[in-house]
């Protein structure tokens, strides 16, 4: 223990950060040495921990950063995970750059990310007593032994669980994702509570879990890497599978749907209503739960589109777009970033064939794009396509093209045209 903490120490004090940009933490952190100290203590206390970890101690440096160096894996955990899957928080203290309306509203986002490819669950706690996680922020010395260290430099830092004290450095020109200049401070919070949940840092270039801030206006509201997911599921399994089934689905063409694509290569009409989906060859229809092809989206979705060029579909929930290559999926992304200038919470959306433009709806809009490029937005009651019911202007539930029939479907309520 005596000389690996040495070895320790002098590995933060000798090894220079690796690129000047601006780091999570700075390398091999207070914060690091601290946790692989604690690390150590677990082993002559027999705490169960990693084999990876175990395999780690041999290794001339104890770092955690050690662990990235293996083949093995390229996420890395610390070794420590919370033993509950519902975690409350609280927020201690308040960014002065950012209003706290915008602070509660990244963080709600920043744990859905996590929540969205794990068994986590998150609320707000009434006070800090209640919280396993403590959300604070500001500059300079707070309250711990590691004070930050001003403008730039060191953004964040947080400790592995259970501790659950997630510290942003207040001294930096903290921004929402969508402005353009200034750190994004949803980037930071995703990648600290990825440590207050017990994940490491990645060498993977793309993760979210990668040690430096990553600058870039795709990466202001990033998407996790597989290797971000690969790591949260091996802590906390992928999301659960409802156990209280809802009751048998009514047949698909009776009531409301949320939403519908036509598959051109298998000649399927795809509808989705609340949690299941059905697949209508002919007069045939086979109604399956929606996570059993489509991941993530276990409460239904808003809206979705196929595009036969290249065989993509796109599903659209809430402020996101999941993309699948025909049934996989691939990414998930928000709105806006796929589809600029385009609102959270679509009603529908639909690939047109005869005008190779994608139409996305949105109350009585329409939002039109080639390929990424947006277009412009007109009303429904303005679309190219004769014979357009004026009941539809206000808004419609669901769209789709089917090319077989040469026929844009809309549906709205119990109805569709
Ligand atoms: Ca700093
Ligand atoms: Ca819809
Ligand atoms: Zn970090
Ligand atoms: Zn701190």
């Amino acid at each position: 223990m005596g000389t690996c903490e040495t070895n320790l120490l002098k590995y933060g004090s000798v090894d220079p950060p690796s690129s000047n940009g601006s780091v999570f933490e700075q390398s091999a952190s207070p914060e690091e040495v601290a946790e692989s100290i604690m690390i150590i203590e677990n082993l002559t206390e027999g705490e169960e921990i990693d084999e990876e970890l175990m395999d780690s101690i041999n290794f001339p440096k104890c770092g955690v950063d050690q662990l990235s160096e293996r083949d093995v894996i390229d996420f890395t955990t610390i070794g420590r995970k919370w033993s509950q899957r519902h975690l409350t928080y609280f927020v201690t203290r308040y960014s002065e750059k950012l209003t706290q309306e915008e602070v509660d509203q990244i963080i709600k986002d920043a744990f859905q990310v996590w929540a969205d490819v794990s068994s986590l669950t998150f609320s707000e706690a009434n006070q800090e007593s209640a919280a396993n996680v403590q959300i604070h922020f500001q500059g300079g010395s707070h309250g711990d032994p590691f004070p930050f260290d001003g403008s730039g430099g060191i953004l964040a830092h947080a400790y592995p669980p259970t501790v659950g004290k997630c510290h942003i450095d207040d001294d930096e020109n903290w921004t929402t994702p969508d402005k353009t200049t200034g750190y994004s401070i949803l980037q930071t919070m995703i990648h600290e509570l990825g440590h207050v949940l017990g994940l490491g840092h990645s060498p993977e270039p793309g993760a979210v879990m990668g040690r430096f801030y990553r600058y870039g206006a795709e990466y202001r509201s990033p998407s996790l890497s597989e290797d971000d997911i690969t790591g949260i599921q091996h802590l906390y399994e992928p999301p659960m599978v409802e156990t209280v089934k809802p009751p048998p689905p009514p047949g698909a063409c009776i009531g409301t749907i949320d939403a519908v694509f036509y598959d051109v290569h298998s000649e399927q009409t795809i509808l989705f209503r609340g949690s299941y989906v059905w697949s209508l060859e002919a007069s045939v229809s086979d109604v399956t739960e929606i996570t059993s092809t489509y991941d993530f989206l276990s409460t239904g979705v808003d809206a979705s589109f196929y595009n036969p060029n290249n065989q993509k579909t796109f599903i659209f929930k809430n402020c996101y777009v999941y993309r699948y290559d025909d049934r996989s999926f691939q990414k998930r992304s928000t709105t806006s970033q796929t589809f600029s200038s385009l609102p959270c919470q679509v009603d529908a959306a639909v690939y047109s064939e005869s005008d190779q433009l994608t139409f996305v709806f949105k109350n009585r809009w329409v939002y039109a794009y080639s390929g990424k490029i947006f277009f412009g937005r007109i009303r429904i009651s303005s679309l190219p396509w004769t014979n357009i019911p004026e009941d539809l202007y206000s808004g419609i539930d669901a769209v789709a093209d089917v090319i077989k029939e040469n026929s844009v479907y809309f549906f709205k309520g119990d109805h569709y045209y």
